[in-house]
């Protein structure tokens, strides 16, 4: 048997360890399946992988809840196995993996308030981390520790940096099983399961925490049975797992695969899970060799081919991200209840961020948001901030739904993956838990909305909602919208105005300032913030005051991490009027003013002095084209003005109203 898996190419074998019947009693220690395990190890040249699973009853402090024993029992077992291991074979264990699955609490898919506290185990970790962490690498700096195996829950990850967990533990760890449901089976599918798609969204969960953890995938196996979904067949199986194997290898982060290698005399349907058909013997040992699967072959033909990683990555296509996020109206509460519906009320006392949130009160209440344009086939992730206040761990959960609709009078809904109802968040900063989930949408959706209710009794708050792209980048990402403008032909005076959108593209928020480089380009804001932006850019030709000509600048659009220029420009001239400056400027003795008509007009020629005392008026009646005006440099009573400058309007009256042109004109002698 374990030559079988020496031909496979296995390196490591992960070695399952029940806490529950190694230390039946505190302190009194059943070494003999680790022994075992140890032994047959070393004598075929396999290194350890170490995964604890099971609490024994001893340990258990709070009836009913497995994760409630003390961290340091917890600890001291595992340096126990660990120096068992080194006094057998020492070097042998090369990580190890604490809690093998408590994510299966989130599994449980009973009425709401089951099991409502060990929802979150996230809450129960912090201490068991930090304890165990310390304590292995104090005695064994040697063994990597890696996080607890995760199944759907990809939150979690997010929880754990939340908590304070990010630096006690070296890598994360996904098990890979996703529903045999007809069109989820396949790992490379358009769907949620997408395989490449989640990976990456767990270690893109830790960049953005600043961290770059590997990732291991400490199980992964299809079975032909189904699991009770119908038979996939050995050779779908056998591709899905060369597949998850290959994109591991092609991500680049993943530094370690676990194949299920045997056991397949458990229960009924996992038993075909194994790449080898044995007797059913958890530890690696002297099992009875029954049959290698296709499976088998295709991992054993993959570990030839690539037998070292090089942790250079390669292309692999994830899923689609939406090309910018959905306008969830108010998703801060700062404008109060606008565009929410349910029964809740604004909270200005207890808040995430700005100066309110929803507060949701007892049985019955919920918030739900107005509907947001959606994109179909296409991959965001949403984000809320709840914080949950009840009299007891088990009394209160919080039901987050997103419905959609594709058609009028269509509506689906999808609940986040086991996030079966966000519970207690004491234990989080603030009491504020940060939720987040992938969501990708179906094909031909359009619109959505969110919902959030309480189930049993208590209060939540709710704040800062969003959907975003999920784009896997911790850079923001703004679209600007249009990409340029053109305000068309613009006369003398004319003022047009455009509305820019700043759109946020990516995963993060947005922030950023808006600046023009011309004079005559002026915008409603100079910053912004949010997920969606509407700016007001006009171009205003009676600052410019340009007669002919293409006139051209830009708006720039500034983020964290990024900008984009927006080209702005118009044409002088055509129709309507234009007036130049005058010329000369300074001048001696006279001063002309150019107008160019497209119609005859009324015009007339103001003069000022600096404080805006009239001196001069002229009027003359003007010709379609070129018409020049003439200021001899007298006053109204014909008298020569001083040297100095003066303002002058020159005012242009039509079938289309007055236009005015102002300037400043000095004379010198
Ligand atoms: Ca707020």
């Amino acid at each position: 048997m374990n030559a079988a898996y020496r031909a496979m190419g296995v390196g490591t074998a992960r070695v399952l360890l029940d806490w529950a019947s190694a230390e039946p009693v505190y302190g009194g220690y059943d070494w003999s399946t680790w022994d075992t395990a140890l032994v047959h190890c070393s004598s075929h040249g396999f290194a350890v992988s170490l995964a604890v699973y099971g609490v024994p009853a001893w340990a258990i402090r709070v009836p009913g809840r497995e994760l409630s024993y003390a961290p340091e029992a917890f600890a001291e077992f595992v340096c126990a196995a660990l120096n068992r291991a080194r006094t057998l074979a020492p070097g042998i264990v090369q990580s190890f993996e604490w809690h093998e699955e408590p994510t299966h609490a989130w599994a449980d898919g009973m009425s709401p308030l089951h099991g409502t506290e060990q929802r979150d185990p996230s809450q129960y970790f912090v201490a068991i981390l930090t304890t165990t962490y310390r304590a292995v690498k104090q005695a064994f700096p040697e063994v990597a520790v890696v996080m607890d195996g995760i199944r759907g829950a990809f939150h979690h990850v997010d929880d754990l940096y939340q908590l304070g967990c990010g630096p006690y533990c070296d890598a994360i760890n996904i098990h890979q099983y996703q529903p045999h449901a007809p069109g989820y089976d396949d790992p490379s599918g358009m769907h949620l399961f997408h395989f490449p798609t989640l990976l990456t969204y767990l270690r893109f969960m830790a960049n953005r925490w600043g961290d770059d953890k590997p990732v291991w995938v400490t199980q992964y196996s299809w079975t032909t049975s189904g699991w009770g979904w119908g038979d996939i067949g050995e050779d779908r199986k056998a591709a899905y797992m060369e597949y998850v194997t290959d994109v591991s290898r092609r991500l680049g982060f993943v530094h370690r695969v676990f194949p299920e290698l045997g056991v397949s005399s458990s229960t009924a349907g996992a038993g075909s899970a194994a790449v080898v058909y044995d007797d059913g013997n958890y530890m690696p040992g002297p099992a009875s060799l029954s049959v290698v699967t296709t499976a088998y072959l295709r991992l054993q033909a993959y570990a030839q081919a690539y037998p070292v990683w090089t942790g250079v990555p390669e292309p692999v296509p994830l899923l689609p991200a939406a090309s910018r996020a959905c306008a969830v109206t108010n998703s801060g509460f700062e404008s109060g209840a606008a565009g929410w519906s349910g029964a809740f009320s604004v909270d200005a006392s207890t808040r995430f961020a700005g100066a309110f949130s929803a507060r949701v009160d007892g049985a019955g209440g919920y918030i739900e948001s107005a509907r947001f344009a959606l994109e179909g086939g296409r991959l965001y992730e949403v984000k809320a901030r709840v914080k949950v206040d009840a009299p007891a761990p088990s009394s209160a959960a919080v039901w987050m739904e997103l419905f959609y609709s594709s058609a009028p009078g269509h509506l689906g809904y999808v609940i986040p993956e086991n996030y079966y109802g966000v519970v207690d968040t004491r234990q989080y900063p603030g009491g504020w838990r940060r939720v987040c989930w992938p969501y990708f949408s179906a094909p031909g959706a359009c619109e959505a909305f969110l919902k959030f209710s309480l189930q049993g009794e208590g209060t939540f708050w709710l704040d800062d909602v969003t959907v975003r792209p999920l784009t896997m980048s911790t850079v923001p990402v703004a679209t600007v919208i249009p990409s340029a403008v053109h305000a068309g032909v613009l006369g003398v005076g004319d003022r047009v105005s455009a509305t820019v959108l700043i759109v946020n593209a990516g995963s993060e928020d947005l922030a950023g300032v808006i600046t023009t480089d011309r004079p005559w380009i002026t915008v409603s804001t100079a910053a912004f913030t949010g997920d969606v932006t509407a700016v007001t850019v006009s171009v205003d030709n009676g600052l410019l005051r340009a007669s002919s000509g293409r006139h051209a600048g830009a708006v720039t659009v500034s983020w964290q991490g990024g900008s984009t220029a927006v080209p702005v420009s118009f044409d002088a001239g055509g129709t309507g009027v234009s007036v130049t400056n005058a010329y000369p400027n300074p001048f001696s003795d006279a001063v002309t003013f150019r107008c160019v008509l497209d119609a005859p007009a009324e015009v007339r020629v103001r003069v000022y002095t600096m404080d805006g005392r009239l001196i001069r008026s002229i009027a003359v009646r003007g010709a379609t084209g070129d018409n020049r005006i003439l200021w001899d440099g007298c006053n109204q009573q014909g008298m020569q003005v001083a040297n100095g400058p003066y303002l002058y309007q020159v005012e242009v009256w039509d079938s289309q109203g007055v236009r005015r042109v102002s300037g400043k004109v000095a004379r010198l002698r």
